[in-house]
């Protein structure tokens, strides 16, 4: 695994989005970036301000009573769960467009991860979970520096699992997504509200992220669905209290991600700026899709290692604000498909350079 390099690169224009979408610090696992991506905002008009339960509300009534026939569960209890869900105002908010021109920083992005509370936590979560880490190993092929990267960023190990009770972000989203002419996430968060009431979790109590996302980990209730495991064998899933539910967990939903195990994540790129063709590198931007010899012939200098990489390879480029107004030129990494795994967690490049370079420095303090 290498650092980001710095290469003077000229960003090509098509790029323009990575200008325009918002660095979040914490994404909500398996949130779509475009669920948060900037837009010029026709959001209409609504009520940001005032709080109000869904019992009074017909539309959350009758999703009540179509997701009681559809799965079999107990038509009063999803009325009165649902009915005491209350629109959260600040989620709304949150959901809005981003401010206009907004460029990404990776610098900027990495150092509020790449930060000591976050490697002395991250550190002391390995030594206590190492058995743990090495069974995830093991089972899933997933090396400790990349899951204890992921339970970093996303909570500091436990430390920010989230505020909001996870019905009423579930519901908020689900039934009054700050719409846009380009942007309506509700079908979204229907889905992950129906899993949600699904899951035989602490429906009313549980709490979680503005985006409904749960756990040492920030699962999504899709994500709980699909990839959490009881991996401390105590016969229940518990991704808040368990850290070792967690990792199993974690590392489940990677492997099912096409993670691959003995892959490094990144390679370190350089270029020849003669034969460079930058656009047709960048249009796949993060999917692996050039074979070492592509990126050979297209003036991306390999080291040795890169040269004999197996399989594809994308030329990722991770904007340091606008050159033109103070900003740093573009790092650039070669993203393998396990860069492109550890993406589907998050789909941000930031998100997934930071987990990987968090882990990373946490791993090398651990052999000091
Ligand atoms: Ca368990």
């Amino acid at each position: 695994m290498s650092p980001a390099t710095t290469i003077k690169i000229k960003p090509v224009n098509f790029q323009l989005r990575h200008f325009l979408i918002l660095a979040t610090a914490c994404l909500p696992m398996l949130l779509p970036s475009s669920a948060l991506a900037s837009h010029k905002s026709h959001a209409k008009k609504i009520a940001l301000t005032k709080s109000y339960a869904y019992s009074g509300r017909k539309d959350a009534m009758a999703f009540a009573d179509a997701l009681s026939e559809q799965q079999g569960l107990d038509r009063t209890w999803l009325r009165k769960t649902i009915g005491d869900a209350h629109f959260i105002p600040a989620i709304a908010r949150q959901m809005q467009p981003a401010t206009h021109g907004f460029v990404k920083n990776w610098s900027v992005y990495r150092n509020r991860f790449i930060e000591p509370l976050r490697i002395q936590t991250g550190l002391e979560f390995w030594r206590n979970h190492a058995d743990a880490l090495a069974r995830a190993e093991r089972e899933y092929g997933v090396p400790p520096e990349i899951i204890v990267g992921i339970l970093g960023v996303e909570t500091i190990y436990g430390r920010h699992m989230g505020s909001y009770r996870v019905i009423d972000a579930l519901a908020t989203l689900a039934f009054d997504f700050p719409k846009t002419a380009e942007r309506d996430r509700s079908p979204f968060f229907q889905a992950e509200l129906s899993q949600f009431l699904t899951l035989q979790l602490d429906v009313s109590g549980i709490k979680g992220s503005y985006a409904g996302a749960m756990g040492l980990g920030q699962f999504m209730p899709s994500s709980w669905a699909k990839y959490a495991v009881d991996f401390d064998g105590d016969g229940i899933i518990d991704l808040r209290n368990s850290p070792d539910d967690a990792i199993g967990s974690i590392a489940n939903f990677l492997k099912s991600s096409n993670w691959q195990a003995g892959m490094p994540t990144t390679y370190q790129a350089s270029f020849d700026p003669a034969r460079l063709n930058a656009a047709a590198l960048l249009a796949p931007d993060i999917l692996p899709t050039f074979s070492a010899r592509d990126l050979a012939s297209n003036g991306v200098l390999l080291d040795k290692e890169a040269a004999q990489h197996q399989g594809p390879l994308a030329l990722v480029q991770l904007l340091n604000g606008d050159p033109e107004n103070g900003g740093g030129e573009p790092s650039y990494v070669l993203g393998t498909e396990n860069f492109y795994a550890i993406s589907r967690y998050n789909r941000s490049s930031y998100y997934t350079l930071a987990v990987i370079e968090l882990g990373k420095t946490i791993k090398s303090e651990l052999a000091k």
